[in-house]
This record gives C-alpha cells, structure tokens and sequence, in this order.
C-alpha cells in the first residue's frame, strides 16, 4: 500500500510539470431575468445585494433566474465547476425553511440538487469542482438558457431572498501558439503592386486559446502621401509566445508631368510649312515613367492639327497633354494684270495683281498696281513675290516691250508742188 501511494504521487507531480501552467479563474455574475410564470413576490429583487427581497409564501414554490450574461472565453475553456450563492433569511426566524437549487443547461435539469441550511445565512452551494452532475461547456455556460432553479421547502411562513448569484470557475486552454495577426489593407491597388489612393491598415489579432496580453502597431494607419515603401509592424504576445506581421506599403497617387514639343519650332505667325515631329517628355516623382507617346510626325496640312501624347507611371497612373500643329506647304496663287506683248512709248500702261492663299494666309499685301515705264523703249519686265503666314513663296513675272510709234511717212516738202487742202504739199499728183 506504502509503495504504491509513492508511486502515484511521483506520477502526479510528473504531470503538474510536463502540462504548461493553468489557472483556474471564477467568475460571478447575477441573473438579470426570471421565468414569469414563477409564484414568487418580487423575484427581480433577487438580482442586486440591496436589502429588498424576493419572496415565496409557501413550501415547494419554485423561481427560475436566467440571464447570468456570462462570457467565458476562450470557447475550448474547461468548465470546472459552478457555484450558486443565495443571501436567505426566513420569517419567523425560527422556521425550518430551506432552499432546494438545480441548474438548467439548455437542454435539462442537472441530476444533482444541492440544499441550503436553515435560511438566515449566506449559502454558497457546489464548490469550484462541483458539477452538479452535468456536461458543461462554455458554450452553455454563456447561454441565455443557462437557468439556476430555487425551490422553497420546509416550514416557515415565508422564504426570502436578497440576492442570487453564480460563479462559475473555468480553465483556459494552454497556449503553445502565438497570436495570429492578419492585415487589413483597403485602398485603390494599382499597377506593379502599387496603390493610387490613400491605404487603411489596421489589425485582426486573434489568439483563440489565450488572451492577448500585449500589443504594438497595432492601430489603424493611413497612409495618405506617395512612398516608395513603408513597413508597418504588428506584434503581440499572449501566453503561446510572440508573433509579428509586417506590410509594406507603396503608394502613388500622382499623375506624371508631360510635356510636348515641336520640331521644327513655329514661326512668328504660329505655322510651319514643313512636316513637323511632336515629341513627348514626362518625369514621375515616385514610381518613374512606365511609358510615354512615342513621337508623331504631322504631316497633313491643316490648322491646329491636335497630336497627343500619353504618359504613364509605374502604378498606373496617366497623364495627357495636347499639341497643335498648324502645317501649310502650298503657295500662294497670284493673279496677273495681262499685258500686251508690245505698248507705245509714253502710252499709260498698268494693271493690279491680286493674290490669295487658303490656308495661312497671305502675309503683307494681297493686292497692287503694277505700272510699266513706258518712258523709255525695250523690253520691260517685273515680277510680283508674296509670301504666306507660312513663308511659302509665290512669284510671278510680267514683260512687255515699249516701241516707238510709227504712224507713216509724211510727203517731203516740195519747191513747186501744190498745198491740200489739208495743209500738206505733195510733189506728185497720181
Ligand atoms: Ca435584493
Ligand atoms: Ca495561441
Ligand atoms: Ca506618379
Ligand atoms: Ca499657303
């Protein structure tokens, strides 16, 4: 007998060393509600230690509380026992009354009923280990039909009550794992795992076996300004150790800055008259240019032609910008005064010229009077040059020859010849 009472106890100890330290914990709550079909005075009094009283009249009444709002976590807890503490008193004092308690599980009553003693005490029924010969979880433990039924019995004229309570004591699991801790991320993701809005972080720090004692990080962040990347570390610690998350965070929510320009440059007037190349620059300040417009040769004549170009950056983000080509490669037409091939000296001889152009425009004077000297005889010549707002050239020439007049030849003026009557002499009459 000796030998083996040695040998159970060294087995216990090698238990309490192997399992990881447990502590029990007893919690006591009140009911907050009671079956309204009970022929009990005034149960609601038995919720709070106040002095009022609730109240049986006669032996073999019964109330039944609820509500106890117990929330023994975590849910895998063992469930050690339950006590059940009544605050009694009698009238007369000298009665022999006594309560009778059972609890309710959700499903049926507990084949154990525990009594009171004489009432005018302070009872408290069961014991950290007694389970009142139920099968009890925290589930029903923290159930609204988790139910403590009080039944009066023996002989008295009435059986009071100030306050009922339940403690019920319980032990955590033991924790070999860490907390898990799991990020929340929400903004707008973008390309290449950038985001292009401001990013909410926060925490889920869950840890179902034992409480989570300590924390760090673990608020909510936002990140509201470009970053190439920020870390932000969550750690906690419950009795299964320590465990950290970390997330890094890229965001741009910036547009590139682009540009466009022409080559070659307009002139003055705003027109080319050669086909012109746009060529398109951006610079991003966080992700970097993932791509931008390649360069686009206009060459169609038109005003304010639009050539765009694009750029994007690395998280997605695209900016535009607008370029007009004015392009006119056609000439101005001329209109010319025709003059004859050949004109008399000092005969007024002049004419206007007219010029248009459709596109850009003539630049200067669209119009003039070309006058030929006719004061002097050979072969006149000139040209009339305009140029459009595009300085496209148009020329044009004109000539004619300037020549004596010769309208016949007079008689030569005789010695012994006769004057017509026109004045003139003449030699010979034919
Ligand atoms: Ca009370
Ligand atoms: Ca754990
Ligand atoms: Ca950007
Ligand atoms: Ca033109």
């Amino acid at each position: 007998m000796r030998k083996a009472t040695v040998l159970a106890l060294s087995t216990l100890i090698i238990a309490v060393m192997i399992v990881p330290a447990v502590v029990a914990a007893t919690v006591w709550n009140p009911p907050s509600a009671f079956e309204s079909s009970t022929s009990w005075k005034n149960a609601g009094n038995a919720y709070v230690d106040d002095g009022n009283e609730a109240k049986a009249e006669s032996a073999g009444q019964s109330v039944v509380y609820y509500g106890f709002g117990f929330g023994i976590t975590p849910a895998e807890s063992t469930i050690d026992g339950i006590q059940v503490q009544l605050d009694t008193r009698q009238a007369p004092p000298s009665g022999t009354g006594y309560f009778s308690v059972q609890l309710y599980d959700g499903s049926s009553w507990t084949s154990t009923t525990l009594t009171t003693g004489p009432l005018g005490s302070v009872y408290t029924l069961g014991s950290e280990t007694e389970k009142w010969g139920g099968s009890w979880t925290t589930a029903k433990i923290n159930s609204v039909n988790f139910k403590v039924k009080i039944t009066s019995l023996g002989t008295t004229n009435n059986w009071f009550i100030d306050i009922v309570k339940v403690g019920v004591t319980y032990t955590a699991p033991s924790d070999t794992t860490p907390p898990v801790i799991t990020p929340t991320i929400s903004g707008t993701l973008g390309n290449n795992g950038w985001y292009v809005s401001d990013v909410t972080i926060s925490w889920t720090i869950t840890d179902p076996e034992s409480t989570v004692t300590s924390t760090t990080g673990a608020e909510t962040t936002i990140i509201n300004y470009d970053t190439t990347g920020v870390t932000l570390t969550c750690s906690a610690t419950s009795s299964g150790g320590t465990s950290s998350q970390s997330v890094t965070i890229k965001r741009d929510a910036t547009k590139p800055s682009i540009s466009a320009s022409a080559t070659p440059l307009p002139n003055a007037n705003g027109w080319n008259n050669v086909d012109v190349i746009v060529t398109f620059a951006a610079t991003d300040d966080t992700s970097g240019v993932a791509s931008i417009t390649s360069p686009v040769t206009v060459s169609t004549e038109g005003e304010n032609q639009k050539a765009t170009g694009t750029a994007v950056d690395n998280a997605g983000n695209s900016a535009s910008v607008d370029a007009y080509v004015s392009i006119d490669k056609t000439k101005p037409e001329i209109t010319m005064p025709t003059f004859p091939s050949t004109v008399y000296l000092n005969q007024p001889v002049s004419g206007e010229w007219t010029a248009t152009d459709a596109l850009s425009g003539v630049d200067g004077a669209a119009s003039g009077t070309i006058t030929v000297d006719t004061s002097t005889v050979g072969v006149k010549s000139g040209k009339v040059t305009v140029i459009d707002k595009a300085g496209n050239f148009q020329e044009q020439t004109w000539s004619t020859t300037v020549m004596y007049k010769f309208v016949g030849f007079l008689p030569p003026i005789g010695t012994a010849g006769h004057t017509d009557p026109k004045g003139r002499v003449s030699h010979n009459d034919m």
